[in-house]
């Protein structure tokens, strides 16, 4: 199935494009050496781009400097490429291919996947440090210490441990297990990068925060559904391993056509959450409808 270029995609590739040149710039630049050279592979070859257009969307909503959010985007992609890369090792998920291409412990090796992760997450706490990030250093250390509980154990990597475990033991998970694990694996990150606007700005967080788990949820739904119906060439990574491991998945649980339905219902819950902003938030708006009818 061929990627349909709607007016969200091309503004999502406009942002995505613009995060990424910002990105270069931050990334090391000496790619004679092997580290830097994957570290860079890891970042800048491919992705959507999901997070970062919630953190500029966010934090323009608030009104906040797009020279903040370029930086506050850029960590967060730092730490979502580190994710990617360690889940595709052999010791967790054993991928061969990643937005299209060999994984970087296939392109390289396991040594240097295991450091380019190590580095990225290094570097995305290193940009919000940065006094381009914002001239307050109190809220720099909001930035740095919620980046740090959404990524950590009480956050994505939590979630991994929990999905990992799940894959080892011989019970299922329930729905209520689902949720709690999608909400750290996959939610945190969304989540940090839905509340930029109000870190930045000071403003209040309940609606953005009200949006990103319904958007985050709706997101992992999508997964799953790709995960049965997907195009391997259109999502560039291996499908179909979560039904072959017979894990639960939301897809399992409600039945294609239930999760299509729980999927759509999230969206419009997303949505109502930015209802204060009227109009303005209508690219959000777009982002959640996206998440749902993507095929990549
Ligand atoms: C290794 C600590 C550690 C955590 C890994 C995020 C994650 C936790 C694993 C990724 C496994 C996976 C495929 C999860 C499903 C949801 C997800 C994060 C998909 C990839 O995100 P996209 O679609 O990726 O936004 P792109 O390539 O567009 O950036």
């Amino acid at each position: 199935m061929k990627k349909s270029i709607t007016p969200f995609v091309k503004l999502l590739e406009k942002t995505n494009h613009e995060t990424r040149n910002h990105l270069k710039t931050l990334l090391p630049q000496n790619t004679d050496r092997k580290i830097s050279a994957a570290m860079n592979y890891a970042v800048l070859n491919g992705g959507k781009g999901l997070r970062t257009f919630l953190t500029i969307e966010s934090a323009s909503l608030c009104g906040a400097p797009k020279s903040q959010a370029l930086q506050a985007a850029a960590a967060i992609e730092c730490i979502h490429a580190y994710s990617l890369v360690h889940d595709d090792l052999p010791a967790m998920d054993n991928d061969d291919l990643r937005r299209g291409n060999p994984t970087v412990h296939k392109k390289w090796d396991e040594a240097t996947a295991i450091l380019v992760g190590d580095g990225l997450q290094s570097l995305a706490f290193e940009i919000l440090t940065n006094d381009s990030t914002h001239p307050k250093d109190q809220i720099k250390l909001d930035l740095i210490n919620s980046l740090a509980r959404a990524s950590g154990v009480n956050g994505m990597v939590g979630g991994q441990a929990l999905d990992i475990e799940a894959e080892n033991s011989k019970t299922l998970l329930n729905f209520a297990d689902i949720i709690e694990l999608q909400e750290l694996k996959t939610g945190a990150l969304i989540r940090w990068a839905a509340e930029v606007g109000p870190r930045l700005t000071g403003q209040n967080m309940h609606p953005f925060t009200q949006y990103a788990k319904s958007v985050g949820l709706a997101f992992q739904i999508q997964d799953d559904i790709l995960d049965i119906i997907g195009n391997t060439k259109s999502a560039g990574k291996t499908l179909r391993k979560d039904s072959k491991a017979g894990k639960a998945t939301f897809v399992s649980l409600l039945g294609l056509e239930g999760a299509k339905k729980k999927a759509r219902k999230l969206i419009v819950h997303a949505c109502a959450a930015l209802d204060v902003f009227g109009a303005k938030a209508n690219r959000l708006h777009d982002l959640a409808n996206f998440v749902i009818n993507r095929n990549f």
